[in-house]
C-alpha cells in the first residue's frame, strides 16, 4: 500500500503555456501532479505575485466619513456594554479587500473607542504597540502601569506594549477617540501576548489630574530628568499636547514665511511624534505625525514603503491617494497602501488641513527595507 499525504494540496499547478515555460505535454501534466501530491510548489509559476517588481499591495485606498463612524460608535455604547472579555468598546476600520478582517492595512488596526459618562474600560496589558489620538472631545482618562492621563482634542498619547493600561470616562457626556495598533502585524508574525489585569482601578487612578506623572518627569522640551539616561523602545512621555503640537506647526509655517527653508514643500509643515530617550520613533512598530497644510497649498506626491492610515485633524481639502480623490473634511480616515502615490491639497478658503498619520514605517526601517519615492511636484495635478 502506497503513503499518500492525507492533505490534499491547496495549490492546483496548471501546465498553460506562458512565456519561458515548456508546452503542455503528459510528461509535464505528470510532474505537477507529483509537485501536488508532495506539496511541492515551484518558483516559476509563482515568482510574478511573490516577488513583484515594486509593491503590489493587497490593501485598497478607502475613506472612512467620521460622522458615520461616530453615529455607529454612538449606537454602540448605548448597546454593548463595556468590560471583561470583550475588553473595549472598539470598532476597527476593516479594509474592503483584506477578507473583512479588521485591519485597516495589513499591518496596522485603527478604531474608534467610545466610552459612556462614568464607563470603565478594564485594564489588561498586550505585546502589541498601541497610541489613543484625539479628534474631537474631552473627559477620558487613560490610566497606563497606574499614571492618569487626560485625554483632550489634539492630544496624541502614545502606549508601548506590555504596559497595563484602563480606560476611564469622568465626564458627563460620552466620548470617542482614535486607537492605532500593530495587532495585524502581531497577528500574522503570531507573537501576541496578552494578560488581564484588575477589573476595577482603584481610587488613587480614579483622580483626574491635569497633568500625568510622565509628562510631569519627560514634558519638558530638551530636558531630560539625569536619572533617566537609558533608552527605552517606546516613549515614556505618554501624551504629546495639542497646544505644543500646534505651536510646532505654526512656527515651521511662520518660519518658512521669514525665508528659513524649514517646511516639507511650500507651504506644507510637519512634525513627527518622537521617544524622548533616543530621538526616535514613539513607538517600536508605529510611526505618527502629524501634518499641516496652509489654505491653498499642496504636499508633494509621495509614495514609500509600508502603508498609513490618516485622520483629518482640522481644515477641509482634497486628498488622492493612487487612483482614489476624496473630499475630505474633521475626522475622516483614510488608508494609504504601501506603494500607492500620496498628495493632498487644503481648499483655499481654509486656514489650514490638519492631517494626523500613522504609519508601519519603522518595521521597514529596521529591516533596511524602507524606500521613498518622490513622484510630483508640488500643485501640479496627478
Ligand atoms: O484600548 O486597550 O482599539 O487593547 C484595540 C485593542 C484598543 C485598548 C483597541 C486594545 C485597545
Ligand atoms: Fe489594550
Amino acid at each position: 500500500m502506497s503513503v499518500t499525504n492525507a492533505v490534499p494540496s491547496p495549490v492546483r499547478l496548471s501546465a498553460v503555456a506562458a512565456p519561458g515555460q515548456p508546452e503542455p505535454s503528459p510528461a509535464l501534466e505528470k510532474l505537477y501532479r507529483g509537485f501536488e501530491q508532495e506539496l511541492l510548489v515551484p518558483l516559476w509559476t509563482e515568482i510574478g505575485d511573490l516577488m513583484p517588481q515594486a509593491p503590489q499591495s493587497k490593501a485598497s485606498p478607502h475613506l472612512w466619513r467620521w460622522d458615520r463612524l461616530l453615529e455607529l460608535a454612538d449606537e454602540a455604547g448605548r448597546i454593548v456594554p463595556v468590560g471583561r472579555g470583550g475588553e473595549r468598546r472598539a470598532i476597527a476600520l476593516a479594509n474592503p479587500a483584506l477578507g473583512g478582517r479588521p485591519y485597516a492595512t495589513p499591518t496596522l488596526w485603527a478604531a474608534i473607542q467610545y466610552l459612556m459618562p462614568g464607563e470603565d474600560a478594564p485594564e489588561h496589558r498586550h505585546t502589541q504597540h498601541a497610541f489613543r489620538f484625539v479628534v474631537e472631545g474631552e473627559g477620558v482618562w487613560t490610566v497606563v502601569n497606574g499614571d492618569s492621563i487626560r485625554m483632550s482634542r489634539g492630544d496624541f498619547l502614545p502606549q508601548g506594549g506590555w504596559n497595563w493600561h484602563a480606560h476611564h470616562n469622568a465626564a458627563s457626556e460620552p466620548m470617542a477617540w482614535i486607537d492605532g495598533l500593530d495587532i495585524p502585524f502581531s497577528y500574522y508574525t503570531e507573537s501576541s501576548f496578552f494578560e488581564f489585569g484588575r477589573d476595577k482601578l482603584n481610587e488613587a487612578e480614579l483622580i483626574s489630574p491635569q497633568f500625568s506623572r510622565s509628562e510631569r518627569l519627560w514634558g519638558h522640551p530638551g530636558l531630560r530628568p539625569v536619572s533617566q539616561l537609558e533608552s527605552t523602545p517606546s516613549s515614556p512621555l505618554l501624551a504629546y499636547r495639542w497646544v505644543d503640537t500646534d505651536r510646532a506647526l505654526d512656527e515651521q509655517l511662520a518660519l518658512e514665511e521669514e525665508g528659513h527653508a524649514v517646511t516639507l514643500s511650500s507651504g506644507h509643515a510637519a512634525v513627527r511624534y518622537t521617544n524622548p530617550t533616543n530621538g526616535r520613533d514613539v513607538l517600536p512598530t508605529i510611526r505618527t505625525e502629524m501634518h499641516r497644510v496652509r489654505g491653498g497649498a499642496g504636499t508633494l506626491a509621495r509614495r514609500e514603503v509600508g502603508s498609513s492610515v490618516f485622520q483629518v485633524f482640522d481644515g477641509q481639502g482634497t486628498v488622492t491617494v493612487g487612483e482614489h480623490q476624496w473630499q475630505v473634511r474633521r475626522g475622516d480616515m483614510f488608508v494609504v497602501p504601501s506603494w500607492a502615490s500620496f498628495q493632498a491639497q487644503a481648499d483655499a478658503d481654509q486656514a489650514s488641513l490638519d492631517l494626523f498619520r500613522f504609519s508601519d514605517t519603522p518595521i521597514f526601517e529596521a529591516l533596511h527595507a524602507q524606500r521613498v519615492e518622490v513622484t510630483q511636484p508640488t500643485g501640479s495635478s496627478l
